[in-house]
């Protein structure tokens, strides 16, 4: 297992679209255990892969909280199958975006449905914090991060101080 780099905004791969990947090899979950520790290492509570340049349809997460047992999951090629009308206003941050946090609404609840690290096909339903991480996820293997849900002067300021903090480290 290794620590990867995390891509920063206004890095070009992560505006990319990710593909779908062909099935859980040995190869993807040797990946999936890299962003985790990547993850873990940062820290953050979810990774899409494309983060660590590698455009391919993988999130790893764990929302265990502080004090609990840690709680990997993976998913892999996850689709969306059903988001609710009601919407909820969270706080979010992002591993490519240090030091940014701002509100963001989104459907408070969403259906989804994923292969996990055994390669089983999964079905569920999210909400809270899940919903609103899965979804940042996802949007990430669209190639659009979470100040591209912002007005054009934040996401700019946002850029902005990234680029500074990345000069300055
Ligand atoms: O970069 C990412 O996609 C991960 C991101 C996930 C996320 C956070 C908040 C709302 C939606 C999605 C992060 O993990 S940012 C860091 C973070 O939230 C955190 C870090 C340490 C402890 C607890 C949380
Ligand atoms: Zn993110």
């Amino acid at each position: 297992m290794a620590v990867r780099e995390i891509l920063t905004v206004p890095h070009p791969v992560l505006k990319q679209v990710s593909t779908p990947v062909d099935g859980v090899t040995d190869e993807l979950r040797a990946l999936m255990d890299d962003m985790l520790e990547t993850m873990y290492a940062a820290p953050g509570i979810g990774l899409a892969a494309v983060q660590i340049g590698v455009p391919q349809r993988v999130i790893v997460m764990d929302l265990a909280r502080e004090g609990e047992p840690p709680a990997p999951q993976f998913f892999v090629n996850p689709e969306i199958l059903w988001s609710s009308e009601e919407l909820i206003a969270c706080e979010e941050g992002c591993l490519s975006i240090p030091e940014i946090y701002d509100e963001v609404e989104r459907p408070a609840k969403v259906r989804i449905r994923y292969l996990n690290r055994d390669g089983e096909t999964i079905e569920e339903e999210c909400d809270e914090l899940y919903a609103v991480c899965i979804q940042h996820e996802m949007d990430h293997l669209e190639g659009i991060v979470f100040i591209d849900h912002l007005s054009r002067l934040k996401r700019d300021r946002a850029v902005s101080k990234v680029k500074k903090l990345v000069r300055a480290a």
